[in-house]
């Protein structure tokens, strides 16, 4: 362990937990703080050394989560002079005390939604018992309120060979919208264990109700052919796979499982875990299982030959009729959303690829016939999407000036899906030009610091010659913001994704293109079409590592990044005294290929949606800070505010 005394002093208490309880789980109900006793659980049962889990819904609303791993320890801990299992319950983090830097621990790769452990629901819990069986002894401690009310005491004795852990939380109903925990969903996630940990007996009651048995003993495959009603193009395809000790690029243990197989019609069967947590909102190992699927799928057409003339194959061909179960491992996982239910941890995307995408293809291989049927499926989605396209693109071509000669534009005629980057500086421009993905991204260059628009007649604004480049790319005219939506009918891009450096220039930028169309193009910010980039902040160079690991870069979008990254390389047991933190000064330090994976790549981006408040709020303080008239303070303002509000993609 390696706590400061100055971050024990900040994580001991649990009263922040009381205090600001949205802080640390999910409030809507208590779901999540039981969630939190039953991912204990799990983990002992990962680890392999449990083989049952029962849970209980009470009829006082309580949830009580029994376990027959080894029991959690009672032994005095070192540190805190109290029974281990009074720390695990009390202190927030204690989750991470077990063993996570220990590269053979199971519990490196253990779940908690946000890391903060047991005690949170201890801390949200008005009462909270905990029964110990281990070394032949029952063992009991009591809380509540996250307090310890009965201290741990032998309540007798028990089988030599039996050991395991019971936990009953009591929910505070103060804590939460709703008191109740719903069945149905406790159910969906105790059935996900089961699928996770084939062999694994997960038992649900109901006090006075109904009982139920979960176990699959061939996992996620089994899993996934009792979801699928329709018949399968191919057979099942199931693969797992981890890195091995100094693997150069992913920590050890780190990997993915999983179970997929394509229908040609019916309803589709798609479930993500990472760490053994259900991602319902999908994330970046999905984003890893779709590359996964395509590059495979992709390769094994090239190789036959398979693909006719003036088709060009997508991702979503190969996955739009793909279901699958997919259980990512994946050090130290950050969530994003307001649910926290997707994954954004940028390195899962490469890694669901590297674990994934070769035993596929090997797959796919040895499997012609099969694979055949795969990629016929794949074909005729690529031919129905490219139909689909054929329609739009005379609209593309149509009432069109020419295009501007620095506009780099793309070949895709699906303009729902095609974007457009409007790139400060042409170095930059230089960069995204050949980090993009030409297929349905277009860069267009600016150079210098763009008109001041808020004050100029609609009918001049072409006399501004970036300006002028600007609408003909877009393929739309300035407008009032009462127009109506045929304005936009011939738009060639979904998305408009500002681009700037992450500095005062790159800022002010930002506000003079967000003045432009909010000005004079208001139904494009309307219609969601509009977009700022959010480029890293920081870089951290990470030094070589003797045999094989060479050195590396790795970016992080904000401070909390940058901490989260720095921690995951103590775990890899990388001297972070080594490694050096540059705070990114614009785009052009980074070579197209680092520009496109942390900026550009749409499953590793992040992008934010510029929204607009009501006319009446907005109009007034873009007024101040635009107007010529208003010039004082504003530039301060700017700095601090970016531009118009935004919320993530
Ligand atoms: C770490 C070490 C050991 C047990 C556990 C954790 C454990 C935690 C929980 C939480 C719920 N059920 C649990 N079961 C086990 C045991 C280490 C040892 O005995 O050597």
């Amino acid at each position: 362990m390696n706590y400061t005394a100055h971050s024990i002093a900040v994580l001991k208490g649990l009263d922040p937990v009381r205090h600001l309880p949205g802080m640390y789980t999910r409030t809507d109900s208590p779901l999540h703080i039981v969630q939190e006793m039953i991912d204990n659980a799990a983990d002992e049962a990962l680890a392999g050394h449990c083989r049952r889990i029962q849970v209980t819904l009470h009829a006082d609303r309580s949830v009580s989560v029994q376990d027959d791993g080894r029991g959690i320890p009672l032994e005095i801990h070192p540190e805190e002079g109290v029974p281990t299992v009074e720390v695990v319950f009390t202190h927030l983090h204690a989750g991470g005390k077990f063993n996570k830097n220990d590269g053979d621990s199971a519990y490196r790769f253990s779940g908690g939604l946000h890391g903060v452990g047991v005690s949170v629901t201890n801390a949200l819990s008005s009462r909270l018992e905990v029964e110990v069986i281990r070394d032949g002894a029952r063992h009991r401690i009591v809380f509540s309120g996250g307090k310890v009310v009965e201290p741990l005491t032998q309540t007798g004795e028990a089988p030599k060979r039996q050991s395991g852990t019971r936990a009953r939380a009591w929910p505070d109903a103060q804590f939460f919208d709703t008191p109740q925990v719903s069945p149905v969903e406790l159910e969906r996630l105790l059935r996900s264990k089961a699928v996770l940990l084939p062999g694994l007996e997960v038992g649900f009651a109901i006090e006075g109700g109904e009982t139920r048995v979960w176990r699959f003993d061939q996992g996620m495959q089994q899993y996934l052919s009792e979801q699928i009603q329709d018949e399968l193009v191919a057979p099942m395809f199931v693969s797992e796979k981890y890195a091995a000790a100094h693997d150069e690029n992913f920590p050890q243990g780190a990997g993915a499982a999983c179970a997929l197989c394509w229908t040609a019609e019916g309803a589709l069967a798609r479930e993500s875990y990472v760490n053994l947590i259900p991602t319902p909102a999908g994330g970046t190992h999905e984003a890893g299982l779709r590359q996964a699927a395509f590059e495979a799928v992709k390769n094994f057409c090239e190789h036959h030959a398979l693909i006719p003339k003036g088709v060009k194959l997508a991702a979503e061909d190969v996955f739009s009729r793909m279901s699958f179960v997919l259980s990512a491992k994946v050090l130290d996982p950050s969530f994003q959303g307001q649910t926290k239910e997707r994954l954004n941890s940028r390195d899962a995307m490469p890694l669901v690829v590297r674990m994934l995408r070769d035993p596929l293809e090997l797959w796919l291989t040895g499997h012609p016939e099969a694979a055949k049927k795969v990629a016929e499926l794949a074909i005729r989605a690529a031919q129905a999407r490219n139909r689909a396209g054929q329609k739009v693109e005379k609209r593309k071509q149509s009432g069109v000036a020419i295009l501007p000669g620095k506009l780099s534009d793309c070949q895709s005629e699906d303009i729902r899906r095609n974007e457009i980057f409007l790139v400060e500086g042409d170095s930059a421009g230089g960069s995204a030009k050949s980090g993009r993905d030409k297929e349905f991204q277009a860069i267009l260059p600016l150079r210098g610091k763009v008109l001041n628009t808020w004050e100029i007649e609609p009918g001049s604004l072409y006399a501004n010659r970036e300006i002028h480049d600007i609408a003909v790319a877009l393929g739309i005219d300035p407008h009032p913001s009462t127009a109506n939506d045929k304005v936009l009918a011939n738009l060639r891009y979904g998305k408009v994704v500002i681009m700037t450096d992450a500095d005062v220039d790159g800022s002010h930028i930002r506000v003079l293109l967000c003045t432009l169309f909010y000005r004079h193009f208001p139904r494009l910010v309307e219609q969601g079409h509009l977009y700022f980039a959010q480029p890293p902040l920081y870089r951290l160079d990470v030094p070589g590592q003797g045999k094989g690991r060479p050195p590396r870069k790795v970016y992080a979008l904000d401070e909390n990044e940058r901490e989260a990254e720095l921690d995951k390389l103590r775990r890899e047991k990388i001297r972070t005294e080594n490694v050096a933190i540059s705070r990114f000064k614009g785009l052009g330090e980074m070579n197209p290929e680092q520009l496109w994976e942390t900026t550009m790549c749409p499953d590793t981006r992040r992008l934010m949606r510029v929204r607009l408040p009501p006319q009446e709020e907005a109009g007034p303080v873009m007024n101040m800070l635009m107007a010529r008239s208003e010039s004082t303070g504003r530039r301060v303002w700017m700095e601090k505010n970016g531009a118009l509000v935004g919320a993530e993609e």
